[in-house]
């Protein structure tokens, strides 16, 4: 496998699932907190109250990325802390806390890339009405401009949204994920409000004529006909328009896919004129998340259905197709580009066992091993990827699955808080090594 020289390794993690401290030093209720304390929303309850307590260990994690020998380190801010109601008097020692993180960071030689929103949405704005509120758009902007003057001398790496899809379609479109709310025409909105808040932020960024770079990240799926007839491509092209193109039409393009006419029916009331020109607005590089592929058939008029997976899988049931990776990154420098590539999540989740000491995950290790390697064909074949971070860094809280699935190279024990890297994360450590 063949890298440059500069390229970035990493590893990537996000505040709510992984902080704690979750009533400390003045930080405001998130959606989150909210939404895993309603029953039934959480496997088995968990909150991330605790998580892996980083908020208290930051300094021994970030030895332990030392350790690890990774090159950047991706986390996310918590808006709550900073604003503990989403706008109006900052919070000095939520701010404080990062800052105390990056300087930990760049001690150590470690290269900081920061998400200003990785789903923790202050509850205070969700109760005016959270991302189907065009104003959410305007506090994340002002938001977004304390942490860019806060922070934007040491942080060079910034990322305005981690994964809309899942804040607009999870949180808004089917309720799996917080603020819990299911309606196909909400999600729609939220996206648009979601990019909006991207665009403005970006604009901030730009006027404030700060020595780094900003983008933001999508997960982005590729998506298999299950057969060559034609009922089958059209219905993955609509997979493909409802995961992915809906994203990037508008941030590269300037539109939303025309080929969705009753997707665009239920957001047009929401799009005022000059939206776009934020939107599209150029970018510093594009960072995406990888983990799986789709395997589209036809179903019904218009619709479409996927498909079980076809090849062996995670503990998320997701497929394991390293092949996709690469598919993916041609695709979308072929269609979007030319702008350089981050991955800013691959990983897997495995039931892992910490047995005498050591936690074997032969499973994982190989699942990196294969995705490094097609990220390696692509950049061969002339993608311009310039870094790519593991996800997780740590066992952390997953979301619906409370702590029930482990996407750590590092294995966290949630009774003692006991760090141990796994076998995964000693094979990255000698990868990097060479
Ligand atoms: O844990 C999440 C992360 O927060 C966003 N991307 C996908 C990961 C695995 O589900």
């Amino acid at each position: 496998m063949k890298f440059p020289r500069d390229f970035r390794w990493g590893v990537a993690t996000a505040s709510y699932q992984i902080e704690g401290a979750a009533q400390e030093d003045g930080r405001g209720e998130s959606i989150w907190d909210r939404f895993s304390r309603t029953p039934g929303k959480v496997l088995h309850g968990h909150t991330g109250d605790v998580a892996c307590d980083h908020y208290h260990r930051y300094k021994e994690d970030v030895a332990l990325m030392a350790e690890l020998g990774v090159d950047s380190y991706r986390f996310s801010i918590a808006w709550p802390r900073i604003y503990p109601a989403g706008k109006g008097e900052l919070n000095p020692k939520g701010l404080d806390f990062y800052k105390r993180l990056v300087d930990e960071l760049l001690q150590r030689g470690i290269e900081p890339m920061a998400t200003l929103y990785h789903w923790d949405l202050p509850q205070v704005l969700e109760d005016k009405g959270g991302w189907l509120n065009r104003d959410t758009a305007y506090y994340f902007r002002d938001y977004a401009v304390t942490m860019f003057e806060e922070l934007g001398d040491t942080v060079k790496l910034w990322i305005t949204l981690n994964e809309p899809w899942c804040s607009a379609y999870l949180g808004y479109g089917n309720g799996v994920h917080a603020p819990g709310k299911s309606d196909l025409n909400w999600y729609l909105q939220a996206a648009h409000i979601l990019l909006l808040a991207h665009g403005l932020a970006l604009q901030a960024y730009r006027e404030l004529n700060l020595p780094g770079e900003i983008g933001i990240t999508l997960n982005l799926s590729p998506q298999y006909p299950a057969s060559p007839s034609r009922e089958d491509g059209e219905a993955c092209r609509r997979a493909d328009g409802f995961l992915n193109r809906w994203f990037l039409d508008p941030l590269f393009a300037g539109f939303y896919p025309q080929d969705m006419p009753e997707f665009l029916t239920a957001v047009a009331p929401h799009i005022q004129p000059g939206d776009f020109d934020l939107i599209s607005a150029p970018q510093d590089f594009l960072g995406i998340n990888y983990y799986s592929r789709g395997i589209i058939k036809a179903a019904g008029k218009d619709g479409y259905e996927a498909l079980p997976p076809a090849g062996p899988v995670t503990h998320m049931g997701w497929e394991v197709y390293p092949e996709g990776l690469y598919d993916l990154l041609l695709r979308v420098h072929r269609d979007y580009g030319p702008i350089p590539l981050y991955i800013t999540e691959n990983g897997a989740a495995y039931p892992d066992q910490l047995m005498e000491g050591r936690v074997a995950d032969p499973e994982r290790t190989a699942y990196l091993r294969e995705h490094f390697a097609q990220a390696a064909r692509a950049l061969e074949a002339g993608v311009p990827l310039k870094g790519y971070y593991v996800w997780s860094f740590l066992d952390n809280f997953e979301w619906a699955f409370g702590y029930e699935r482990r996407f750590g190279i590092v294995y966290v024990d949630f009774q003692t808080q006991a760090r141990i890297i796994k076998d995964s994360g000693r094979w990255y450590q000698s990868f990097l090594l060479v």
